[in-house]
């Protein structure tokens, strides 16, 4: 079982280079083993993404891991496990507000995905405006898509909204019904990510892209983003507390921990094996 302590120093978990010449800043998770996304890493996320967008030299974001093999692996379970009540409040009110601050910034956002991104590592990704992925030892892996009914949990309204702009409605509710997480390849035949390219250039293109996209008139740019992203980001601004009930009313029935705390086990003792 995972033992609920969360590290709390937010410069340790995210750390931001910036280029002023190219305009484009570099975001990297540092929560190692696998950058899951406690109530400190939202936090952590949304300060860098704020002060960036501070800064008007810049234009453009890559978000990337230093783990080279895992992306995100999502919420941190361990949040949502026999959960402090409190705390459960303000991981989520921060999970809306990372949605909100990424999903909705001026800034052009390259995500860098080099191997796992399930879940609300998925949504990271979705957050941004261009995907490019890495290619995965194993061709066939799954590796990235919205995984939660296969562990008894149902994605958020405004993550479900983001596959279904992003992929298309059917696909989307082949995918959110079974939990699908697909290889790389799959997930670029299905527009879930934009490139998939080898492991030793992923960071290195996805800098040349949000370069260019740093050069494209950003009022142009933003005003574009926001024509397709507005609904989903003015919907969540609306309904946040209900929302926020909805996860915890959710989290807290006893089904929900029961597979929470099946799901942590497997995780584990699928380690152990
Ligand atoms: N949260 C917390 N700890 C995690 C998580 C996680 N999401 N994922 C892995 N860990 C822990 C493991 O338990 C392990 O801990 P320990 O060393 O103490 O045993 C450590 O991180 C390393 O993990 P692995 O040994 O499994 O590392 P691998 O490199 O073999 O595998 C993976 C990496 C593929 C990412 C694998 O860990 C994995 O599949 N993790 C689970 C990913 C997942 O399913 N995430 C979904 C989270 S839920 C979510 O994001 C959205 C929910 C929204 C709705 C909520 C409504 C209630």
């Amino acid at each position: 079982m995972l033992s609920n302590s969360f590290s709390t120093t937010l410069s340790d978990l995210v750390s931001t280079d910036i280029d002023i010449e190219t305009g484009v800043a570099v975001i990297t998770m540092n929560y190692m083993p696998v950058n899951s996304l406690s109530l400190e890493m939202f936090q952590a996320l949304s300060a860098s993404i704020k002060s960036i967008e501070q800064d008007e030299r810049l234009q453009a974001l890559v978000l990337q891991s230093g783990n080279p093999s895992i992306f995100s692996a999502g919420l941190d379970l361990r949040e949502m496990a026999d959960p402090d009540p409190d705390r459960l409040n303000a991981f989520w009110t921060s999970f809306q507000q990372l949605y909100l601050d990424l999903y909705g910034s001026r800034l052009a956002s390259i995500a860098a995905i080099e191997g796992h991104a399930p879940a609300a590592g998925c949504m990271l990704a979705l957050s941004c405006d261009y995907r490019i992925m890495s290619e995965t030892e194993d061709k066939h892996a799954p590796t990235i898509g919205l995984n939660e009914t296969q562990f008894g949990i149902v994605a958020p309204p405004f993550l479900a909204q983001q596959l279904i702009d992003t992929i298309g409605r059917r696909p989307a509710e082949l995918s959110l019904s079974l939990g699908t997480l697909y290889s790389p390849d799959d997930a670029m035949d299905i527009g879930l990510v934009d490139e998939v390219v080898s492991r030793d250039v992923v960071r290195q293109r996805a800098q040349e892209t949000a370069s260019q996209w740093a050069r494209i008139p950003s009022v142009a740019r933003v005003a574009s983003k926001m024509l397709i992203r507005q609904d989903a980001i003015a919907s969540l601004k609306q309904n946040r507390e209900k929302d926020l009930e909805q996860f915890v009313s959710f989290c807290l029935d006893e089904r929900t921990q029961k597979n929470l705390q099946a799901y942590l086990v497997k995780l584990t003792s699928r380690k152990k094996k």
